[in-house]
């Protein structure tokens, strides 16, 4: 019998129709590249850990590799119990484990953990593994069989993006997520949809988010063939009839001849098809923008952040001032393209007149919409390190670490102070008429409405929805 191995995906909360294409390029990687049987257990649709356990009962994988952020972080060790309980030899990886592996690996139950990038040291890891001899592995850390730990050295990032298999969709509902997604629910409601990735990694140096994503994927940036991407869209639009797609990558538009280019083949291979992706201010070309909307481009989404430059520049170093957003928000708005502004509230010593003058900018712009997190200083950012060297004390509790409801640290300024600006800054910005049509066209849609009451209820009190 071949060898089997279960990967976890265990979101429990915050569910959304965003496929996980990390762990689903991983197994897809996984079964070109081993003799192995690769099974998928996503909790997206099915919230409970009863379901895991059957999951584990009927499948009686020899390996069990879970996903986690921070905020998944505590049910990912659950599960990890529960496969070691099955007598399974586990592993992790994903953003947590990447910026924390040495505490992760401490756990009892996990065999070993994997650092960055996952492809090419989980087949290591896995072969590994699956030998009985444990040894040091590539861009891993191992519980040695005495206990002691076996540290691989780095892993390199990849050096060629289209050489990965396109994500295992056949491994997840498709259907549920097709229905569940909504980044172009603005533009139309109900669309069937998914999300991709072009590219890994960031060359830009944000204190609230570097230096994890070149923890995760190096230095710089490293990006699929304009080709390549396209045809992955044509794959999902020919077998599951997507009619949209939101790139996921944090920065695409570094490069215009990448944009121009890739413009050009997804008008060639699925036209028609509406788009959107993220960008950074002053970084959208604006001769390129007429283009990328005849291409389908209907959204794209820009941080901002703080308007005070003592927040944006000088705690979170976005290296972005408030004119290049504008210029952005506006240009693209000319061009018929939707705008989404990205909002943190709540730095460590941020005003209450700087939050309030924060949503009077945005509300100034012309955008479309716009999303009102909390600051939160994650494990393994500048920021965090930052603020533990100046004696702020920072929770244990993951679930503390959650952008859409909750700060892991005391700044004086009162959660539930915080989350009343929250509200305020959603009312002021949603409760101008000329959002109203969007919020009828919302309403009207029954998949619409239901990404609308998710979001709506990651504003409820406190609650991990
Ligand atoms: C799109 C996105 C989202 C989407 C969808 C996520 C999804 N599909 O599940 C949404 C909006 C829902 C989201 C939510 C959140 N996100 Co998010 N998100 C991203 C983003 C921009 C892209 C993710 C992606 O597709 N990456 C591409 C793939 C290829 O990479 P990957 O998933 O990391 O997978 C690779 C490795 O991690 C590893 N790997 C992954 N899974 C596994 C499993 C095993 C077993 C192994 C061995 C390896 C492995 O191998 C993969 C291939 O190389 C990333 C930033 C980034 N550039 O990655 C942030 C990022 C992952 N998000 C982040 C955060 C903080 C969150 C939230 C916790 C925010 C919050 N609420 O506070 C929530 C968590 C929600 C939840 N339920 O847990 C942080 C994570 C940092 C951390 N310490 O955890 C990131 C890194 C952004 C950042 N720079 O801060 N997110
Ligand atoms: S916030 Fe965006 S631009 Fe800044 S480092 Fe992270 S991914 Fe790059």
């Amino acid at each position: 019998m071949r060898p089997k191995i279960a990967l976890v995906h265990p979101r429990f909360h915050y569910p959304s129709g965003d496929l996980p294409i990390g762990i689903l390029g991983l197994a897809a990687f996984l079964r070109e590249r081993l003799p192995v049987d690769v099974v998928l257990c996503d909790t997206t649709f099915r919230r409970d850990f009863g379901y895991v356990r059957r999951f584990l009962e009927e499948e009686r994988p020899d390996l069990v590799g879970i996903g986690s952020s921070t905020l998944m972080i505590a049910d990912a060790r659950e599960v990890a119990r529960l496969a070691r309980s099955r007598n399974a030899l586990v592993f992790l990886g994903g953003p947590h484990p990447t910026v924390d592996s040495r505490s992760v690996l401490a756990w009892p139950e996990v065999d070993a953990v994997v650092i960055g990038e996952g492809e090419a040291s989980t087949l290591d890891l896995v072969e590994m593994l699956l030998s009985g001899q444990r040894r040091p592995v590539a861009g891993c850390l191992v519980r040695d069989s005495d206990g002691g730990v076996l540290e691989g050295p780095a892993r390199p990032p990849l050096p060629d993006l289209d050489a990965l298999p396109f994500p295992a969709w056949d491994l997840v509902d498709m259907p549920a997520y097709l229905r569940s997604w909504g980044q172009l629910g603005a533009w139309q409601p109900g669309l069937p949809g998914a999300n991709l990735m072009a590219s890994r990694g960031c060359p830009f140096h944000c204190a609230f988010c570097q230096p994890v994503l070149t923890r995760m994927f190096g230095p710089g940036q490293r990006v699929r063939s304009p080709d390549h991407v396209a045809r992955e869209v044509e794959t999902l639009h020919r077998l599951y009839g997507i009619r949209g797609f939101w790139l996921n990558d944090d920065t695409l538009t570094t490069r215009a001849d990448w944009l121009a280019t890739f413009a050009d083949a997804l008008g060639r291979r699925v036209p028609g098809i509406g788009w959107g992706c993220n960008t950074r201010g002053g970084l959208m070309p604006p001769d390129l923008l007429g283009d990328l909307a005849r291409a389908g481009l209907k959204r794209v989404g820009v941080g901002l952040e703080a308007a005070s430059d003592r927040i944006r520049e000088g705690l979170y170093h976005k290296g972005v001032s408030v004119e290049d957003v504008r210029h952005t928000v506006e240009t693209a708005h000319a061009a018929g393209i939707r705008t989404l502004v990205y909002v943190m509230l709540g730095a460590p010593g941020e005003t209450w007149e700087e939050m309030h003058d924060t949503v009077r900018v945005v509300t100034s712009m012309p955008a479309d919409e716009a999303s009102f997190s909390l600051f939160v200083p994650l494990p393994g950012t500048a920021i965090h390190q930052e603020m533990l060297a100046q004696g702020w004390v920072l929770s244990d509790d993951p679930y503390d670490y959650d952008y859409y409801a909750r700060q892991p640290f005391r700044s004086g300024a009162d959660l539930s102070r915080l989350r009343l600006i929250q509200h305020v800054a959603y009312a002021r910005f949603y409760g101008r008429p000329h959002h109203w049509p969007y919020l009828a066209r919302c309403l009207a849609s029954p998949s619409a409405r239901s990404t609308l009451v998710d979001k709506l209820r990651r504003l409820g009190p406190r609650s991990l929805a």
